[in-house]
């Protein structure tokens, strides 16, 4: 099994790598949801080989509007690198992306390790700060579809990231109102409620599943909470934003 998990995991890495969309994994050979999260390691073990650094960790299908969009209604988590972030104001190079989406997020930098299974009040004191994010996704699956298994083994569809501006945790982020605009104009209007209710309880799932797998975050690790909507398919030449009422923007150019 363990070749497999690695063929499956380099099949995945060279779409990636080539920007080349590829069949779905359960397709050829069906597998399980702890043997996806197995490929998902083992693909990001490859990335770690190439250099890259793993900085925290994102949640999938924390809102309605993303289970919907997708056809997928379970809680998913996948790694986050260095080498994935754009910085606030910079340019994303589509040719270097299959078919690219992006979401509107809220981003969590944790203070102090997460060993154990938070509460909702635990987890608003283990933040060191609180951003507005966006989020780049890019299946590695032909037409953006896959299965549960197949999106956790392709690491949740992860591509790129831009941070906002840190704010201190101090305000209550359970409705905040979120705009995502392509130029200036609005294209996905939602409320940070849409993340489980409450994106705090983002990082309560998180702690949940770390203690699960018997894993520790460092403290000063990125969370992204999970998209507040539906994403948006990019084309180049487009300024994306994301304004977050309370925290702020950040942004990015297409090229
Ligand atoms: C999977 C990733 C979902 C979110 O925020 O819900 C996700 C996908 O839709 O391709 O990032």
């Amino acid at each position: 099994m363990s070749t497999l998990i690695q063929e499956m995991a380099t099949q995945l890495d060279i779409a990636t790598r080539c920007h080349e969309a590829t069949p779905q994994l359960s397709t050829q050979q069906p597998f399980d949801l702890a043997t996806a999260y197995r490929i998902q390691q083992a693909g990001i073990s490859l990335r770690q080989q190439r250099g890259e650094r793993v900085v925290g960790l994102k949640l999938g299908f924390t809102s309605r509007a993303k289970m919907i969009q997708m056809g997928v209604d379970a809680l998913i988590w996948g790694e986050l690198t260095d080498a994935m972030q754009i910085a606030d104001g910079g340019r994303l190079d589509l040719s270097k992306l299959i078919h690219p989406r992006v979401e509107p997020e809220i981003a969590f930098i944790t203070a102090c390790d997460i060993d154990r299974p938070l509460s909702l009040a635990e987890a608003g004191l283990a933040l060191a700060g609180v951003a507005p994010a966006l989020e780049i996704i890019d299946s590695r699956y032909r037409d953006f579809r896959f299965s549960l298994q197949d999106v956790v083994a392709d690491n949740c569809s992860s591509a790129r990231y831009v941070l906002g501006p840190l704010c201190a945790p101090d305000s209550a982020l359970d409705n905040l109102g979120v705009v995502l605009r392509f130029d200036g104009r609005p294209v996905q209007i939602g409320s940070s409620a849409a993340i489980l209710g409450q994106p705090l309880r983002a990082l309560v799932e998180i702690s949940r599943l770390l203690h699960q797998e018997q894993r520790v975050l460092p403290a000063g690790s990125l969370i992204l909470a999970g998209a507040a909507t539906a994403a948006e398919a990019l084309r180049p030449g487009l300024h994306v934003s994301v304004e977050v009422a309370g925290l702020g923007c950040c942004a990015f150019n297409t090229g």
